[in-house]
């Protein structure tokens, strides 16, 4: 597919993502979407990808959706936005979380409507100092989609949920790291080569045992503590098949580096 709205590249096991609408802050039309599905497949199928890198060109993460893209004239029919979250939102959503890999999302700028929620699906969150999250949705007479509604209750609690998408203020990446809704900030200047620098050590790890990590944490939100219990009981045993874990143990006993191959 000739990509027209996003950077895409793969090296050393990582791949990097990067919308790339600047003028539009990134936001969503169909075309991106399309893009961006096809990558998300790409990257799942190639087992030398190891890590994803999430990100932005230009002075904002992600606008959300394109309202451009919208027809809202008087007397034109209205568009069916629960088409628009199944076709194009909700898989991009469950393709991030399901990605038996870590992903990570580098919020370059202003991250609003889906565009902040996105970096929720991901697995590690830094943020540019200069970064901000809008759950935008309110002013315009919607609700906060890209599971949201799901994500920022269990990130920040109900209080502050509300809070952000009933007023949809800006709040600043400072303050979504104190909330505890992304994992870390830094300087604008750093962002990249942090968010790479991590993403080149997690290349190098046990990949499986990373998505086996994932996995659980992920169903654990929803999980009691005997389903949890059981679940890494099935995960481990999984792990424990592994080529990785049996290199883990191998350099542990003879005191050298371990050689993971993801698998
Ligand atoms: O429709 C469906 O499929 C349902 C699903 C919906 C998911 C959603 O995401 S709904 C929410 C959509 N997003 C928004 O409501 C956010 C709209 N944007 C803003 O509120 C502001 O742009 C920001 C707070 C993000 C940034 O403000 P600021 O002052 O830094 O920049 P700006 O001047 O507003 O925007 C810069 C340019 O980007 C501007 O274009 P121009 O005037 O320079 O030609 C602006 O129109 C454009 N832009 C920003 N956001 C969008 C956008 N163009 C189209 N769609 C956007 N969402």
């Amino acid at each position: 597919m000739n990509l027209e709205h996003i950077l895409f590249s793969i090296e050393a096991g990582v791949a990097i993502l990067s919308l790339n609408r600047p003028e539009q802050l990134n936001s969503f039309n169909a075309r991106m979407h399309g893009e961006v599905q096809e990558v998300l497949k790409r990257v799942r199928r190639d087992a030398e990808v190891r890590v994803l890198l999430l990100t932005g060109e230009g002075r904002g993460f992600c606008a959300g959706q394109d309202l451009a893209d919208r027809n809202v004239t008087p007397g034109a029919a209205a568009p069916d936005l629960g088409e628009s979250i199944e076709k194009f939102y909700n898989p991009l959503i469950r393709a991030l979380r399901d990605l038996p890999l870590p992903v990570i999302c580098a919020v370059n700028g202003v991250a609003a409507g889906a565009g902040a929620n996105i970096p929720l699906a991901c697995d590690l969150v830094l943020a540019a100092r200069s970064a901000s999250f809008i759950q935008a949705f309110c002013k315009i007479g919607l609700l906060p989609d890209s599971g949201g509604t799901w994500t920022l209750p269990r990130h920040v609690g109900m209080a502050r949920a509300k809070a952000l998408s009933l007023l949809g203020g800006r709040l600043c990446a400072e303050q979504a790291e104190q909330w505890g809704l992304i994992y870390r900030v830094v300087d604008d200047a750093d962002l990249r080569e942090e968010a790479l620098k991590l993403a080149r050590h997690l290349a190098t790890q046990p990949t499986y045992g990373l998505a086996l990590i994932k996995r659980s944490l992920n169903a654990s939100l929803n999980n009691s503590l005997d389903e949890q219990l059981d679940l890494e009981r099935d995960l481990q045993r999984l792990a424990g098949h592994s080529e990785d874990y049996r290199e883990g143990v191998s350099a542990f006993l003879e005191k050298r580096t371990p050689t993971f191959k993801g698998r």
